[in-house]
């Protein structure tokens, strides 16, 4: 079994359920990612044959309870999950990322129980994939100012707007899609494939996360039944709530793809000779290397914390963002680093650095820009906000 770089012993901090969940997940990267990845993200194509495989380990809605079909596990059982699925490909942990924070969260949280009982098993187990519709194309960091409405037309209600940059808008089988209500109130409303007047366009061409489907959500008059609106909560709240629990596996996520640019640099600097030497004896080789070692122990340290402190329910939305900030900027630095010590072999696909360094230019942007969670903990330092 592989062993990942764990310098301030943080497996100590871990129980034995949370090894074995790890391990288990780990080993189906190593079996059924790594080895067609690659091929999957040059083709720009999305190894879809993963989803039920994803629903049979169990990486869809973890911490859901088992009545419902998730494991009921823990918030730190949720984060090694992310970090091993992203060792693999970002694309395959968004994929688990969109399925298990933002579309059985909500359901889960907001949901009716005949909701919770009709889409959450059949998302745990992979059957369904889900959608997570809020950004627009003129609202992207200001979500609050959307477009996307309803009215309400008796038996049912008439969606119409779209949503742009939605991760597996092209093969989702339901989408949880935020939308203005007749009183301009921000609500939750579930719109299943086949509804006459939905469609999800191909977003095309992507340089990052190829190995992603991205698309858009286009109503068009689309009649939704009443009983497909989340009736648990209003306003802006809503969709931020499930974005905390997206981010908090963003910011254990990213230490996978971190982790293994890291050691991919390592084991590629110690064979690699020039002027006679190992390139891994030059001390700036080492500078880097010892730098991105102590860069990764940090956000290890920061995302375990983080797990405690959300097991019992105490993390705040603003320590979630910096965690999401600090380490998928932790994990892009790693990735540019790594593809520096690995010369012209780190822009080939036969290593994944570049992969992950593309790909982390999606995630330091999704779920919030970089800057803009830089501004939400100025905003609690200060008590100002400055988004505007
Ligand atoms: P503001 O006036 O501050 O707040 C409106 C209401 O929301 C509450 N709130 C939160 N509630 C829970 N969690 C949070 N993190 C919250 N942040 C704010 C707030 O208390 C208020 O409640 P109430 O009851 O008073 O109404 O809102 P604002 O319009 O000024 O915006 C604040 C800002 C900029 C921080 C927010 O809009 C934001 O976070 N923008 C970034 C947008 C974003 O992250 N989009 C992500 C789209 S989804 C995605 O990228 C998926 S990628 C998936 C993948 O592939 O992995
Ligand atoms: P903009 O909001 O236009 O921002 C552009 C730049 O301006 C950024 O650098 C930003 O930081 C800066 N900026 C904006 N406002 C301020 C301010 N007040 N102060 C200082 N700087 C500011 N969305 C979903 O809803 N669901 C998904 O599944 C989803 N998946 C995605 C998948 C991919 C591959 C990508 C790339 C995006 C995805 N998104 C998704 C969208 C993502 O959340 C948005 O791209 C993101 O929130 C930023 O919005 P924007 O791209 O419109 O940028």
């Amino acid at each position: 079994m592989y062993h990942p770089p764990d310098y301030y012993l943080v497996d100590e901090l871990l129980t034995e359920e949370h090894k074995i969940i790890r391990d288990a997940v780990r080993e189906w990267v190593e079996r059924s990612v790594k080895p067609i990845i690659d091929d999957y993200a040059q083709k720009h194509t999305y190894p879809t044959h993963l989803i039920k495989e994803m629903g049979e380990i169990g990486a869809f809605g973890p911490f859901i309870p088992e009545k419902y079909g998730g494991a009921g596990l823990d918030q730190i059982s949720y984060g090694l999950i992310m970090t091993e699925l992203e060792r693999g490909d970002s694309a395959i942990r968004s994929t688990a990322s969109v399925q298990t924070s933002l579309v059985m969260y909500p359901i889960y949280a907001f949901g009716t129980e005949e909701q919770r009982t009709k889409y959450l098993p059949k998302l745990a187990s992979g059957e369904w994939v889900g959608a997570y519709g809020l950004t627009e194309p003129n609202h992207g960091s200001d979500p609050g100012s959307m477009l996307t409405h309803f009215e309400n037309k008796g038996d049912h209600y008439l969606l119409n707007g779209s949503k742009m940059w939605i991760t597996n808008a092209p093969i989702a089988d339901v989408a949880v899609v935020w939308s203005k209500d007749e009183e301009g109130k921000v609500r939750g409303i579930i719109v299943e494939r086949g509804m006459e007047g939905f469609t999800t366009p191909v977003t095309d061409r992507k340089w990052s996360l190829r190995a992603s489907p991205t698309g858009e959500l286009v109503f068009d008059n689309v009649k939704v039944p009443k009983e497909n609106l989340l009736p648990g909560v209003k306003g802006l709240k809503g969709p931020l709530t499930c974005l905390n629990s997206a981010r908090y596996g963003i910011a254990w996520g990213v230490l996978g793809a971190a982790m293994e640019c890291y050691d991919t640099a390592v084991q590629y600097a110690k064979e690699r000779k020039q002027f006679g030497q190992p390139i891994a004896s030059f001390q700036l080789q080492q500078k880097k290397l010892s730098e991105m070692l102590t860069e990764i122990t940090k956000a290890q340290l920061l995302v375990w914390r983080l797990g405690t402190l959300r097991n019992e329910d105490r993390a705040t939305p603003a320590q979630i963002s910096m965690a999401k900030r600090n380490n998928v900027e932790t994990a892009l630095k790693i990735a540019r680093e790594s593809r520096q010590i690995l010369g012209a072999m780190g822009v080939t696909g036969d290593y994944p650095i570049m992969r992950h360094m593309m790909n982390l230019e999606s995630v330091i942007t999704y779920e919030g820009t970089h800057d803009i969670h830089l501004l939400i903990t100025g905003m609690d330092i200060t008590g100002i906000p400055a988004f505007e």
